[in-house]
């Protein structure tokens, strides 16, 4: 065992914490008005389902990345680098499971339409990840894929928030309550978020790295915009200065360029990014497109996706430190289509993956010495 292995007393001590009935939340602005018996639709969890405190009470992290392949392969290889352990709302391996009669209940299901083919299929999956002691997704998966890890750190979600602001706020709510109904909300141990993406780099180039200081909206100011009862909000859309500064630390573990500076967001992949090779195009030309990136590569900004200053937003506003770690796909001062190859693409995703398994991986260690 070396110097940061997880002891036993140290698993002892997070469970009985996490048993214990009431808390104080650390959460700012938390809505004193939830249901008794919420219901987190998208998520297909229920405040009052058996096992949740000890499924998510010892959560310290959530990683949130677009794709739902992606964050299996997160949780997979946050096991592996830390030694943790995937674990599924049920726990216990069913030891009786009998794969045909289930596969046959399943295929029944489907055809009398009681179920839809998606859910099934991940039953199934999720059978043979068990099998193989592999991440399992909890809750229903039609519209998120989630998976939880207890490494030596903490408890810590993989789920992946699809692409664009909207679902990813959705995510950002009912992940929220989860582990606010779960308990894991302390203020002696508050939890952080992360968003691992992909973007379009601002001058500099494919598998570079970026761990945001703020996200910006489309027009290139640091806030976010929402409608509440039909008057607009302005939200700031800082990240938290010091988690984003100790994951940065953790560059050298990575092969990458890591650097700081700021993410812009749009609502578009295509026009709002400035791309000439969408369905239509609003751009000028190829002049005005650079002169638009320089500008806001002169301000600071270093990439361009779909997320960062509304999940920088929602996490200034209720408190929880939060981090934006975006791997650019190709410099967009070069061009506007992906071009990089199925390989090069995995390994640019991967960057800021093992990024954060460094950095879960040295908080272990500083929370066990
Ligand atoms: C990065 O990549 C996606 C678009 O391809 C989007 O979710 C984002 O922010
Ligand atoms: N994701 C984006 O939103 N933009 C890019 O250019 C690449 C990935």
């Amino acid at each position: 065992m070396d110097e940061c292995s997880f002891s036993y007393y140290h698993a002892v001590f997070l469970y009985f914490l996490t048993m214990t009935a009431s808390h104080e939340t650390f959460l700012k602005n938390l809505n004193p008005n939830l249901p008794e018996d919420d219901y987190l639709y998208h998520l297909g969890i229920g405040k009052g389902m058996k096992g949740l405190c000890e499924t998510f009470g010892n959560v310290v992290h959530v990683a949130m990345m677009g794709s739902g392949p992606r964050a299996f392969r997160f949780a997979e290889e946050l096991a592996r680098g830390t030694g943790g352990k995937p674990v599924s709302m049920s726990s216990e391996p069913n030891q009786d499971f009998d794969l045909m009669s289930a596969l046959n209940e399943e295929f029944q299901a489907v055809e009398t339409g009681q179920k839809d083919l998606p859910d099934s299929m991940t039953d199934v999956q999720n059978w043979f990840a068990r099998e193989a002691d592999l991440p399992e997704t909890i809750g229903k998966t039609e519209r998120f894929w989630m998976f939880k890890v207890d490494t030596p750190a903490g408890g810590v979600i993989s789920v992946n928030h699809h692409m664009g602001m909207p679902t990813h706020a959705i995510l950002l709510h009912e992940v929220t309550k989860l582990l606010h109904h779960a308990g894991a909300d302390r203020v002696e141990r508050p939890f952080e978020y992360s968003r691992l993406g992909t973007s379009g780099g601002l001058g500099i180039e494919g598998g570079d790295i970026v761990v945001a200081n703020r996200g910006l909206e489309a027009s290139g100011k640091p806030r976010y915009r929402i409608h509440v009862l039909g008057e607009e909000v302005e939200l700031p859309t800082e990240f938290d200065p010091e988690l984003a500064e100790r994951i940065f630390d953790c560059r050298d573990a990575v092969e990458a360029t890591v650097v700081r500076g700021d993410t812009v967001s749009c609502d578009d992949f295509y026009t709002e990014q400035a791309r000439l090779d969408g369905a239509f195009c609003m751009v000028a030309g190829e002049a005005e497109k650079i002169k638009f990136l320089k500008k806001l590569h002169a301000n600071g900004a270093r990439n361009m996706e779909m997320e960062a200053s509304a999940f920088a937003a929602f996490c200034k506003h209720m408190g929880i430190p939060a981090a934006c770690v975006g791997v650019a796909l190709l410099n967009r001062l070069n061009g506007d289509q992906v071009k990089a190859s199925g390989e090069q693409l995995a390994k640019y995703s991967d960057g800021p993956q093992q990024l954060l398994i460094e950095y879960i991986k040295r908080q272990a260690c500083a929370r066990n010495n």
